[in-house]
């Protein structure tokens, strides 16, 4: 196993998301609930583009779903799909993109889906 990718790797308590779960940077929230919290992407790549985390200390996909707790991953996915509802992308369709580690080109050390929305978003590019 690569550290940082596969098991559970070492998680930055100062990382930017982090600091928004903890109040110290302001984010445009879109939804919130015991397990995660849902804002707006200082960057939209599309006119909706929504980024959920987990409110757990998880870096990536596989430290999330090898150590997080049922109740964590039932709550994160169903977090995921009431986002998708609150922007009113259930019936035009949206698009999930998660990140992990370096190959991916993931910028922020702690997990998080992204949700893209808004205009018809083409084939998906790899
Ligand atoms: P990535 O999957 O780790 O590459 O995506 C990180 C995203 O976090 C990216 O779309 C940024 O625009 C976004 N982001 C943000 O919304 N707020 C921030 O303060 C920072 C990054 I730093």
């Amino acid at each position: 196993m690569k550290p940082g990718v596969s098991g559970k790797p070492p998680y930055d308590d100062q990382n930017v998301f982090a600091r928004i779960l903890r109040g110290e940077i302001p984010c445009r929230k879109v939804y919130e609930d015991e397990f995660a919290l849902a804002f707006h992407d200082i960057n939209p790549q599309a006119p909706q583009h929504v980024l959920v985390i987990p409110k757990g200390k998880y870096v990536s996909f596989a430290d999330f779903s090898s150590t997080a707790s049922d109740a964590e991953i039932t709550g994160f996915v169903r977090a995921v799909g009431e986002v998708a509802r609150q922007i009113g992308a259930e019936e035009t369709g949206y698009r999930l993109l998660a990140n992990m580690g370096p190959d991916s080109h993931q910028e922020v050390p702690h997990l998080h889906v992204h949700v893209f929305a808004g205009r018809p978003l083409g084939p998906m590019l790899v």
